[in-house]
């Protein structure tokens, strides 16, 4: 039984494509709103989300960003075509600023991948994904809980200020930081989805104040690929506060106990208030596209050693594709973070 608060909005569900690109062909969408619904049957209930409106949105996307999702699916539609809006030109050389209004250019424009495509519920879906983590976020600001659990979906942490990727549109877990750093809250973002969370990187890149730390899959064989690489330590002010810690294909949880070590020794260096986990459960042994051999009670075991530091805990939703096995793992973690507190 879970006994941390989770929040959760069912408008959450409208977002669902239909098929994405995968090793050159067309395949179901993975990130489907099953996902959702088993983490859902998990809890005894779950709090619906209260809205925050678009301003803590706007603290980290892009405006142009945003009204582009609001709207692209309309446009894609009124050119006559079926189905999800996909983008297939992206401007990797000689970018400039054209204000380009065609939505082929947007679509390009504003994603860098083609396994993101943009369904009918896909900004309704997104929105209260967002909101579900601010509501989650809000119950540990005003005093209400130690450990607080966002039911995101679509996750969020491919997601950067002006960009789509990886199933992600908002970046849930960088809009809860934001919005608890303007609350006065020292920060500190551990990101343990399977991929990197090239978007929550690039949004805190610069900062300082706010400490992302990610263990992940080798970006030399995994998605994303072109981010996460351990020489990554972020840039100008923010020079080593982003730590990447990747690890190999295989990887059980005797080599990712460490890694989570010395991620958490990183956490406790930064003396963060708030802890912000990005909890991907797609490191599981059985997951459909991923490679690492976490069981369900390593799950008890992350939380645990999580707990183990004394800070509140904002849990946000990322990845996760085994779907019967998705809830008992979410639980598990749940779990783990609780018990050290009873
Ligand atoms: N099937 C998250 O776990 N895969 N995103 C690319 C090959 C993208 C995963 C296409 C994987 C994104 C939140
Ligand atoms: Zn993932």
């Amino acid at each position: 039984m879970i006994t941390v608060p989770g929040y959760f909005d069912r408008r959450q569900l409208a977002h669902e494509p239909v098929q994405e690109l995968h090793n050159g062909g067309w395949a179901a969408y993975a990130e489907k709103s099953s996902r959702a619904e088993i983490i859902a049957a998990s809890f005894d209930r779950l709090n619906p989300a209260r809205d925050f409106g678009l301003e803590p949105l706007l603290n980290v996307h892009d405006r142009g960003y945003v009204e582009f999702l609001h709207s692209a699916y309309e446009e894609w539609r009124a050119t006559g075509r079926d189905g999800d809006a996909i983008g297939y030109t992206w401007p990797v050389v000689q970018r400039r600023p054209l204000n380009l209004d065609r939505i082929d250019a947007k679509l390009g424009l504003y994603s860098y991948d083609a396994a993101t495509p943009i369904a009918e519920g896909t900004w309704e879906a997104s929105y209260w994904s967002a909101q579900t983590a601010l509501s989650a976020l809000s119950a540990i600001i005003d005093g209400e809980a130690t450990v607080s659990f966002a039911l995101c979906r679509p996750p969020g942490h491919h997601s950067g200020r002006d960009y789509c990727g990886g199933y992600c549109y908002l970046n849930n877990a960088a809009i809860a930081a934001e919005h608890a750093r303007r609350s006065g809250r020292r920060i500190a973002i551990l990101d343990i989805d399977y991929h990197h969370g090239n978007g929550t990187q690039d949004i805190f890149y610069e900062d300082p104040d706010v400490l992302f730390v990610s263990i992940h899959a080798d970006p030399t064989t995994d998605y994303p690929f072109f981010w996460g690489h351990a020489d990554e330590r972020g840039a100008g002010a923010g020079i080593g506060t982003t730590v990447n810690l990747p690890l190999p294909r295989g990887t059980d949880m005797t080599a990712y106990g460490s890694a989570l070590e010395e991620a958490l020794d990183a956490v406790r260096a930064h003396q963060a208030d708030l802890l912000v986990l990005s909890f991907g459960a797609d490191t599981f042994e059985d997951d459909p596209i991923s490679y690492f051999r976490l069981r369900q009670d390593d799950y008890r075991l992350i939380g645990d050693r999580m707990a183990s530091i004394g800070l509140p805990v904002l849990v946000v939703m990322e990845g996760g594709y085994a779907v019967d096995d998705l809830g008992h793992n979410v639980e598990a973690l749940l779990c783990g973070l609780d018990d050290h507190r009873a």
